[in-house]
């Protein structure tokens, strides 16, 4: 399989994180999202909205992570990253799509480089703006992980689930704007025991290939 992301994406990252759960092998193409790679016919030719990560199998061409992290659920089951039972899943993809669908899209490069370049927001806006949907985003998140009461080191359960795949990037990115995550114990507590195992290090975006030496 070959992945093409870039070190920084939080999508991409995710997308690593779960390959690298499942144990599979991937080679990488990094499309430079700093020089717009992923707007040139060349991209858009692998995904129409310019956008990564993209999925390429010998058969097929995936593309949206949340759709490969299910497809590679499904595919390849073992290790499972979704628990057994349907509520176990529902709070799983919930937690996920707290981050995938309500808080990575609103900080996006485009969103934020239409922020800057149509709109005139200064850099110290652009933070603040940022800040403001990822600790909401958190704020919520934070309440869901104290209450569950049955939960071990993780998102959900005792074993890392496709939640986390979704949070450790998104706490990358919070570190990135500068977010205050005194307030969240729970999800800071999770980010470091993820870190500790290496389907998460090696996913991380310094380790990359691309990364800045
Ligand atoms: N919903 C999509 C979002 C993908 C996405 O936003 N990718 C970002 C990197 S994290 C990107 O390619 N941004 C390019 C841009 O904003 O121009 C997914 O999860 O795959």
């Amino acid at each position: 399989m070959t992945l093409y992301g870039y070190f920084r994406s939080s999508t991409a990252y995710r997308t690593r994180i779960a390959l690298n759960l499942k144990g599979l092998d991937y080679d990488n193409v990094s499309v430079n999202l700093a020089k717009d790679k992923q707007l040139e016919a060349e991209f858009k030719a692998l995904n129409p909205q310019g956008l990564v990560p993209v999925l390429q199998t010998d058969d097929l061409l995936l593309y949206q992570s949340p759709a490969i992290l299910e497809w590679l659920e499904e595919v390849y089951p073992t290790p499972a990253l979704l628990p057994k039972d349907a509520a176990g899943r529902m709070q799983v993809r919930a937690i996920s799509a707290m981050i995938g669908c309500d808080m990575h899209p609103i900080n996006n490069r485009r969103i934020l480089q239409y922020l800057r370049n149509e709109l005139s927001v200064d850099e110290e806006e652009v933070m603040a703006w940022c800040n403001r949907w990822i600790s909401e985003g958190f704020a919520a998140l934070e309440k869901r992980l104290a209450a569950d009461k049955a939960r071990g080191d993780f998102c959900y359960g005792d074993s890392p689930t496709l939640a986390d795949c979704y949070l450790i990037p998104q706490v990358s990115s919070a570190r990135r704007f500068k977010v205050d995550l005194s307030a969240y114990p729970n999800i800071v507590a999770i980010d470091t025991h993820c870190r500790t195992l290496k389907a998460f290090g090696n996913a991380d975006p310094m380790m990359q290939p691309d990364a800045p030496q």
